[in-house]
Parts: structure tokens; C-alpha cells; sequence
């Protein structure tokens, strides 16, 4: 296919911060696609934007990069390569400082979709009958609330084990949902969500996982396959350098481990996301070792998507799953690469939206695409059922194609 015109402009994303849409026309049609952004960011990351802000990446796209890439042929996945080399022309910081990552996914994810006609899935993965399986942010606090009494812990999440369908588990996500709040009704503070949709209520984290574990323990007696709780810790947002510093109390890093060890162990957790500041590569193979037979944990903030930082991870036996997050490394070619590495590793990849979204759907794509196991993509909010819906839709077309 051959671009004829890119255009950008400013929208806002789910906290209402800006960002970027981009719009292709091709000589076989038209496509578009937007980027998010976090919150509770790793300083391994690339830039959303330039310092200068959303402004300069839609002039640069405006006036440079639409004629700077009219009539370029991208006919396969490997040619975005070609595409990073002619943004570098542009960009040579390895944080997208100039340019924004956030300008370099949006652009990535309007190709793509052209390219497979709105098909992603299907034109990366022909064939496939796997779909991930969704990670869903029930409750929440840390950096996604405004300040609160929500917990330091950014969120509590539910994840299905041993379900048949993605469809059936993304239910059990907004059944529980639903039951939770129930059960949280008078502890509920304002804001009453958190940014991705999570319930805030002003409880202790013990008191949240109490509550939790009675409401999934329940529901679990009514279906045929397991939801089991798990945790995005984001310790990084709590750490001053010293100690990890709760409202309550302030844990050393020796504390800090163990008390993860204990509430894996003490709420029968099946997945910990950050337990332990960003660079504590030593501490995450301490409760690795400890837990790794019933619980992944995960590396976000600790990887922020850079192969370098997984190999450093995988030689220092500190995680058993990763965090994927393409913008984090704004770059679609390096996304397909560390997940592949990841599972040639034995490491656990999970696609995962920001907690400032937009409603682009790509990463629910590239979730089956790349054959990841697991979306973190949340349970609520229209942004955040726009990637679940995606994903309902193509296990509906797998199976219409089945009975064919
Ligand atoms: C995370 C993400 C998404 P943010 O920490 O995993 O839940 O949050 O986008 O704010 O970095
Ligand atoms: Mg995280």
C-alpha cells in the first residue's frame, strides 16, 4: 500500500490530558488511531511528547512527516522498521524526546490497521484460535485516584484461570465488579473511581482483599472455572528512596518483601505487578524464588518494555511475566520482538492499556496477533470496554469461521 496523506490532531484521553490522533489515507483507504498515557510512569520509558507538548508532534506530523513519507510503500510488518529508521532522521534521542512516542504508536497502529484492512489480528495470526485471557482492575488507588484515603496499592485485579472463553471471563470481571461495589457501597469516597475505572473506597488494603476475597470466593461457587485476585503493587509510587511509605506505616525493603510474600500467601494471589521499586532487581528474585509455583510477578516499571532490562530480568531469575505496553517503548517493531523474546523465555507477556486511555482498540489486536496470554485492559468505562468488546467480537468471528 502507498501513503498519499498523514494529518494529525490534539484529542484528550480518559483523564483529559492530550494526546494524539492520527489519520492515513492510503491508496486503499483510510484508517486512524490514537495513543495513551500513564500515570504511574517508569523513568525507563519513552516521552508521550516532546517537553513542549502535544503541539509540536501534531506540527511535526502536519508539515514534516506528510511529506516526508508521501507515496512510501509498506506492504508487510517488516517494513515499520523502515519507517522507525526514517522517524530517527528526525528523532535521534532514545526517548523520543523530540518527536514523542506516543506520536510514533499512533502512526504505527493507523498503519497497521491499513494494512490489514482493520483486520490486525487475523492478518498477523492467520488461523488463530487463542485469545488472551483478561486482567481486569476491580479497585484501585496510588497514583490513579485524586488524593484520597484509597490504598497505596494501585490496584487489585481479577484474573480467570481455567476458562474455556474470553468472553465468559470478561463476565466474571463485570459480575464481580458489579458485587464488589455492593459490598464497598459505604466506604466508597470521592472520587468514587479511580482512573481506569476501579472502585476507591477509603479501606485498609488488608480490609480491600478481605472483602475481595469473600466476594470472588463466592462467585467462584456459581461458575466453572476459577477467578483468582491479584495486585499491581506500583511500589515505585510509594518508595522515597529509603522506604516504602504507607499511611500507616513505613516498610524497609527486607519489610517490603516480606510483607508481599505474606499477602500472596495469606490471599492465595496469582499475580503481583511491581511489588518493589523500579530497579530492585535483586528483591523481585527474592519473592520470585519464594512464591513462583502459584504466582507470577510481573515486571512493569522494573522492564518499561526494554529488551535490555528483560534479559537483565531473565539472567537474574527476577520475574516469571512481563508488562508489554507499546507505548512505553514507542516502537511496534520492538513490541512484536520482546514479546516474542519473552516466550521463548518462559516469561509470561501481558499487553496492557495506561491509565489514561483513549478509544483505539489496537492493543486488543495485537493481544491475539502476537498470541499474548494475557490482557491487562481493565473491566469499566467505555474506553476500557472498547478493547474487552474487540477481543468478545473476534472470539465471535473464530467461531462462526469453526462451524463453517
Ligand atoms: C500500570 C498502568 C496501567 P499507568 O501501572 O500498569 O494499569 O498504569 O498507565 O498509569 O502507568
Ligand atoms: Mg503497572
Amino acid at each position: 500500500m502507498k501513503i498519499k496523506e498523514i494529518k494529525a490532531k490534539k484529542i484528550s484521553n480518559s483523564r483529559n490530558q492530550d494526546t494524539i490522533q492520527i489519520f492515513i489515507k492510503t491508496d486503499i483507504g483510510k484508517a486512524e488511531a490514537s495513543a495513551p498515557s500513564g500515570a504511574s510512569k517508569s523513568k525507563k520509558e519513552v516521552m508521550d511528547f516532546p517537553s513542549s507538548g502535544v503541539k509540536t508532534s501534531v506540527e511535526f506530523v502536519n508539515n514534516v512527516l506528510n511529506q516526508e513519507l508521501k507515496d512510501f510503500e509498506i506492504n508487510e510488518f517488516n517494513d515499520f522498521e523502515k519507517i522507525e529508521n526514517i522517524l530517527k532522521k528526525y528523532d535521534d534521542t532514545e526517548r523520543w524526546e523530540k518527536i514523542g512516542g506516543n506520536t510514533v504508536i499512533a502512526l504505527e497502529f493507523a498503519l497497521l490497521k491499513m494494512l490489514s484492512k482493520g483486520k490486525i489480528w487475523s492478518y498477523l495470526n492467520p488461523g488463530t484460535e487463542k485469545l488472551p485471557r483478561p486482567l481486569g482492575n476491580i479497585i484501585g488507588g496510588g497514583a490513579h485516584v485524586k488524593k484520597t484515603n484509597a490504598p497505596e496499592i494501585q490496584e487489585f485485579l481479577l484474573l480467570s484461570l481455567n476458562c474455556k472463553s474470553f468472553t465468559k471471563a470478561a463476565y466474571a470481571n463485570y459480575k464481580i465488579h458489579k458485587l464488589v461495589k455492593k459490598q464497598i457501597k459505604k466506604y466508597l469516597s470521592r472520587p468514587k473511581m479511580t482512573d481506569e475505572g476501579a472502585w476507591s473506597p477509603e479501606l485498609t488494603i488488608e480490609e480491600i482483599l478481605d472483602v475481595l476475597t469473600k466476594v470472588v470466593t463466592d462467585y467462584n461457587k456459581t461458575i466453572d472455572f476459577e477467578v483468582r485476585i491479584g495486585l499491581d503493587v506500583a511500589a515505585d509510587s510509594f518508595y522515597n528512596g529509603k522506604e516504602y511509605v504507607y499511611r500507616n506505616k513505613k516498610l524497609t525493603r527486607k519489610e517490603q518483601i516480606k510483607y508481599m510474600i505474606n499477602l500472596i500467601e495469606k490471599y492465595n494471589l496469582c499475580y503481583v505487578e511491581d511489588p518493589l521499586e523500579e530497579n530492585d532487581f535483586k528483591g523481585f528474585a527474592e519473592i520470585t524464588k519464594k512464591v513462583r509455583k502459584t504466582c507470577l510477578i510481573c515486571g512493569d516499571d522494573l522492564i518499561a518494555t526494554k529488551i535490555e532490562l528483560l534479559k537483565k530480568a531473565i539472567k537474574e531469575n527476577a520475574i516469571t511475566s512481563l508488562i508489554v505496553k507499546p507505548n512505553q517503548i514507542g516502537s511496534i517493531v520492538k513490541t512484536r520482538e520482546i514479546i516474542k523474546f519473552a516466550k521463548e523465555n518462559r516469561i509470561y507477556p501481558v499487553i496492557s492499556h495506561r491509565s489514561g486511555e483513549t478509544m483505539d482498540s489496537t492493543i486488543a489486536d495485537l493481544s491475539v496477533a502476537f498470541n499474548v496470554p494475557i490482557i491487562k485492559c481493565g473491566i469499566y468505562g467505555k474506553e476500557r470496554e472498547a478493547k474487552i468488546n474487540r477481543i468478545i467480537d473476534i472470539e465471535e468471528e473464530i467461531k462462526r469461521t469453526k462451524k463453517k
